[in-house]
C-alpha cells in the first residue's frame, strides 16, 4: 500500500481519530504511549515515532513555532501526517516512503484569543501529530504547547477629585461628585470600584461601575455622587481594573485614594473694610476722588468667596470673588466718588451656602477742598447811624455782596427777625467775582429787629460753608407830624396863573401828600403836589390852606392868601401914583416867586 492514495473512508477514519486525540485530556507523548489504533483491516506494520517533538513546547504569541520529529514505517509506506495544532486549525502533510527514519517538520503561528486585562501569561493547548500509513495503521503523538501571550498594558493610576477640584473639605450634607479619571493602553473596558471608609474605619459604601472599551489610551471619566453624612476624615479608594474576575489583581487593578475632611461648613471670615485714602478729598477742579476699598477675607473650608459691594452713593454696585482655597485674600474695589457726604459702604460676603451671608460696612466721609463763600459787604437803607433806625411802615432795602473762589451758586436766605416768611435768593451771575442779593422789606412793628442774611455755596469742603451776617436795626414809630409851609401871600391880576409853593414843608421821615384847599366861585378847589398852580379869573381875596401828611398819616396845615385884582386903574383917578407903583412891585415880586418850585 506504500505510495498509494488513501481512500475517502480512510481519510474520514483518520480525521475522526485525530479529533478523538484532540479531546484527549492527558498528554500522550512517547512511542510507547502512542495510540496504535490499527483497524481490523490493517495490513502490515504500523508507523512509529522514532523521535517526538519537544514536550512541552514554548511558543510566543504570533511567532512561528516549528515542530520536528522522526517517524518510520518498516514496510515503507508513505505516511500522511495530520498536524492538529491544538487551536482548532489542522494542517496535513505527507512523507515519502518511510522505511527508514524520516524527519518531518512543520510550523504554526499561535494567536489564541487574548483575554481582557491579561498579558505575558502562558496559554496552554495540546498539539497532536497524527501519522497514518494508509493501510489502516496510524499512530499519534501529543505535545503540550505553552504560548506566551503578549504583554497587556496596565491602566493608569486613577486620578480622583471631589467636585472636580482639589478641595476636599466638605460639609456632611453636601452632595459631592467623586470624579475619577483613568485610561488603559489598549482602551479595554474598565471596572471601577469605589470604597468609602469613614472616620471610624468602617466601609460604609462600595460601588462598582463599568465602562466600555475606548480608543487605546483614551481618558475615561467616571462620576459618582456621594453624601458623607458624618464629620471626620473620610477615605475614598478607587480601584480601576482592565481585567475580569478573577484576574482583577495588581497590577491590572490599580488603586488610588483621596481623603475628604468632612466638617460643618462655616461662613466666610473677614476684616473690616479699609479705605485708601482714609479721608478722601475731592479736588474741586477735578470733581471726583478715587477711593480703594479693601477687605481681607478667608474661608475655613476653602470655599470661593463672593463679594457684593454697595458704595452707598447710589451708583451701581460691583462684585468680585476669590479663587478658593484656605488663603487670606484681599478683595479690592476702586470707586470714584463725585459727591461729598457720608456714605455707607457695604459688602456682602458669602461662600454660596445657605445663610452664610456676612455683611460688613464702613461709613466713608468724602469731603472736598471747596472753600466757603466770603462776605464782601452788607448794606441797608436807614436813618441815622448812631443808632441806625427805620420807621414802621417804611420799606427798607437790604443788599448782601459775597464772593466764592469756585464761583459756586450762592443761596442767600433773609430772616428779618419779625416773624415774616424767609426770603431766599439763588445767585449765579458773578460780576467781577461777586454776587449780590438785594431785597426790600417793610417792618410793621417797632422794636429792635435782628436781621440775618444766611449765605452758602451748598458745598462741603474746607471750613464752614454756611455763614451769616447780622444787622440790628431799630424800628420806631413815626409820631412826629410834618411841618406845613404854604409859602407867602400872593397878589395877582385876573387871568394870571398863580404858582403855589409848599416846598418849604418838611417832615422827619417823608411827606406823603400835599393838599391845597380854597373856595373859588363858591366851590372848593383841591390841588395836590408841593407846587401846584391855578389860574384865577375872579378877583377877590382867597384863603388857601395847605395840608401836609407824612408817611404814617401825621399831618399839619399852613395857609396863605391870594389877592386877585382887576386890571390896574388909571393912575391918579383911583389910586395915588405912589400906591400904583407899590402894587406893580408886589405883582412883579409875586410872579418872580413862582420860579422857586
Ligand atoms: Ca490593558
Ligand atoms: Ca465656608
Ligand atoms: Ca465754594
Ligand atoms: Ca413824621
Amino acid at each position: 500500500m506504500s505510495g498509494g492514495r488513501p481512500s475517502l473512508m480512510l481519510v474520514l477514519v483518520t480525521v475522526v481519530l485525530v479529533a478523538l486525540m484532540l479531546y484527549t485530556p492527558v498528554k500522550v507523548c512517547s512511542t510507547a504511549d502512542s495510540v496504535s489504533a490499527a483497524a481490523p483491516t490493517a495490513k502490515g506494520d504500523a508507523p512509529v515515532f522514532v523521535a517526538e517533538p519537544v514536550d512541552p513546547s514554548y511558543a510566543t504569541y504570533g511567532v512561528l513555532l516549528n515542530f520536528t520529529c522522526i517517524v518510520k514505517d518498516v514496510d515503507n509506506d508513505t505516511l500522511t501526517v495530520t498536524w492538529a495544532w491544538g487551536d482548532g486549525s489542522v494542517n496535513v502533510t505527507t512523507t515519502g516512503p518511510a522505511a527508514s527514519n524520516t524527519i518531518i517538520r512543520n510550523g504554526h503561528i499561535y494567536t489564541p484569543p487574548i483575554e481582557q486585562g491579561r498579558g505575558e501569561y502562558y496559554y496552554n493547548l495540546t498539539m497532536t501529530i497524527h501519522i497514518d500509513d494508509g493501510n489502516g495503521n496510524n499512530v499519534s503523538c501529543t505535545t503540550t504547547v505553552f504560548v506566551l501571550m503578549p504583554p497587556n498594558g496596565i491602566p493608569s493610576l486613577p486620578s480622583i477629585r471631589v467636585n472636580g477640584t482639589a478641595s476636599t473639605t466638605i460639609d456632611p450634607s453636601d452632595i459631592v461628585y467623586v470624579v475619577v479619571k483613568a485610561s488603559d493602553p489598549e482602551g479595554e473596558p474598565l471596572t471601577w470600584t469605589y470604597v468609602f471608609t469613614n472616620d471610624t474605619d468602617e466601609v460604609y459604601r462600595m460601588e462598582v461601575l463599568n465602562t466600555p472599551a475606548t480608543d487605546p489610551g483614551e481618558n475615561v471619566w467616571v462620576n459618582l455622587s456621594h453624601t458623607f453624612g458624618t464629620v471626620g476624615l473620610h477615605r475614598i479608594d478607587v480601584y480601576v481594573s482592565d481585567a475580569l474576575i478573577p484576574y482583577q489583581l495588581y497590577p491590572h487593578n490599580h488603586t488610588n485614594a483621596i481623603y475628604a475632611q468632612v466638617v460643618v461648613n462655616t461662613a466666610p471670615l473677614s476684616s473690616a473694610i479699609s479705605c485708601e485714602p482714609s479721608t478722601p478729598v475731592i479736588p474741586w477742579d477735578i470733581g471726583y476722588v478715587e477711593v480703594n476699598l479693601r477687605i481681607d477675607v478667608a474661608d475655613m473650608e476653602g470655599n470661593v468667596i463672593y463679594a457684593t459691594w454697595d458704595f452707598g452713593d447710589g451708583s451701581l454696585g460691583a462684585g468680585n470673588m476669590t479663587a478658593g482655597g484656605s488663603w487670606v485674600y484681599t478683595l479690592v474695589q476702586a470707586h470714584r466718588y463725585v459727591d461729598v457726604g457720608v456714605f455707607n459702604v457695604t459688602v456682602v460676603l458669602t461662600d454660596g451656602r445657605p445663610d452664610h451671608e456676612v455683611e460688613k460696612y464702613e461709613l466713608l466721609t468724602i469731603t472736598s477742598d471747596n472753600t466757603p463763600p466770603e462776605y464782601v459787604v452788607i448794606s441797608y437803607t436807614c436813618h441815622g447811624l448812631f443808632p441806625p433806625f427805620d420807621y414802621v411802615g417804611e420799606e427798607v432795602r437790604f443788599s448782601l455782596t459775597v464772593t466764592d473762589a469756585e464761583q459756586d451758586p450762592i443761596e442767600v436766605t433773609w430772616d428779618f427777625g419779625d416773624g415774616s416768611p424767609l426770603v431766599t435768593e439763588n445767585l449765579t451771575e458773578y460780576v467781577y467775582g461777586n454776587v449780590r442779593s438785594s431785597v426790600n422789606h417793610t417792618f410793621l412793628a417797632p422794636g429792635i429787629c435782628n436781621i440775618t442774611a444766611t449765605y452758602t455755596d451748598n458745598q462741603e469742603g474746607i471750613g464752614t460753608h454756611t455763614l451769616h451776617e447780622d444787622i440790628h436795626l431799630l424800628i420806631i414809630v413815626d409820631d412826629i407830624p410834618p411841618r406845613a409851609d404854604a409859602g407867602g401871600d400872593e397878589v395877582a391880576f385876573v387871568g394870571d396863573v398863580v404858582y403855589f409853593d409848599g416846598s418849604g414843608s418838611s417832615d422827619n421821615w417823608a411827606i406823603a401828600n400835599y393838599t391845597w384847599t380854597f373856595v373859588y366861585n363858591g366851590s372848593e378847589v383841591l390841588l395836590w403836589d408841593a407846587c401846584p398852580e391855578f389860574q384865577f379869573w375872579t378877583p377877590g381875596l382867597y384863603l388857601v390852606v395847605l395840608n401836609v401828611t407824612d408817611m404814617v398819616g401825621n399831618y399839619n396845615t399852613s395857609s396863605m392868601y391870594v389877592a386877585i385884582y382887576e386890571e390896574i386903574p388909571e393912575f391918579g383917578s383911583v389910586i395915588p401914583a405912589t400906591m400904583a407903583v407899590m402894587i406893580l412891585i408886589v405883582v412883579m415880586v409875586a410872579r418872580l416867586r413862582k420860579k422857586r418850585c
